[in-house]
């Protein structure tokens, strides 16, 4: 056992993404064990190591947590991105929590069968444009720091700046309306650990292919 958190999930993004994001930029090197088949998922279950039958799973200071949003908490909270105190606190988990429900709607994307594909992608562009990144300008705009909260980086930074980067993967010109959004990405992608993890060759994944679907599905149904 290496000591090193090890990420059970398929090769791709997934749920496991923000997971990999916040390992990343608290300078946390990871392993990873991908599923390819359905095999695989049924092996994991029949040794008990998913508590809900589900991926992801991370082995990490000899627990088998599973729950996307616990993980990530964990992590968070270990490698202090949680804030200094219970007011920041608040605010970070407000922000990270509307982050999480733009990130459901970029995610899902892929996965859209053809016909419900142009409505999905209208409404995801409608929501971040109109709803959440307003937010997170005007947050920058009123206290001119560099970081969402306390001045320092926080998880909410890193989670914006992958939902950020995702958005332009659907939309290019996404942040067109959006100026201190933009020097916000450039700034937070060039914090040490956070650049290393953008560089090609690390354990960030592509966007989800539509043709590799199919296999990915194949896996969990
Ligand atoms: N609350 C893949 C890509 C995008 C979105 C979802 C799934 C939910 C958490 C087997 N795990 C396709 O649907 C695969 C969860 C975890 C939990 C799973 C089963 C999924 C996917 C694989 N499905 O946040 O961790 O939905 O294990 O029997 O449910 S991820």
């Amino acid at each position: 056992m290496s000591g090193k958190p090890k990420l059970h999930y398929f090769n791709g993004r997934g749920r496991m993404e923000p997971i990999r994001w916040l390992l990343a930029a608290a300078g946390v090197e990871f392993e990873e064990c991908f599923l390819e088949t359905k095999d695989d998922l049924i092996k994991l279950r029949k040794d008990g190591s998913l508590l809900f039958q589900q991926v992801p799973m991370v082995e990490i200071d000899g627990m088998k947590m599973v729950q996307t949003r616990a993980i990530a908490n964990y992590i968070s909270a270990k490698y202090n991105l949680c804030g200094k105190d219970l007011k920041e606190r608040a605010l970070i988990d407000m922000y990270v929590e509307a982050i999480l429900d733009l990130y459901e709607l970029l995610m899902a994307h892929p996965f859209q069968p053809e016909d419900k594909k142009q409505q999905h992608f209208a409404n995801l562009v409608d929501k971040a444009t109109n709803r959440y990144f307003p937010v997170y300008e005007k947050v920058l705009k009123d206290h001119g720091q560099d970081f969402l909260v306390g001045n320092h980086l926080t998880r909410a930074d890193v989670q914006l700046l992958e939902t950020l980067l995702m958005a332009e993967e659907c939309k290019p010109d996404i942040l067109a309306k959006f100026p201190l959004l933009q020097s916000f990405k450039a700034r937070i992608s060039n914090i040490p650990t956070i650049k290393k993890f953008l560089q090609p060759g690390s354990q960030r994944k592509p966007p989800q292919d539509e043709k590799d679907v199919p296999r990915v599905l194949k896996i969990f149904y």
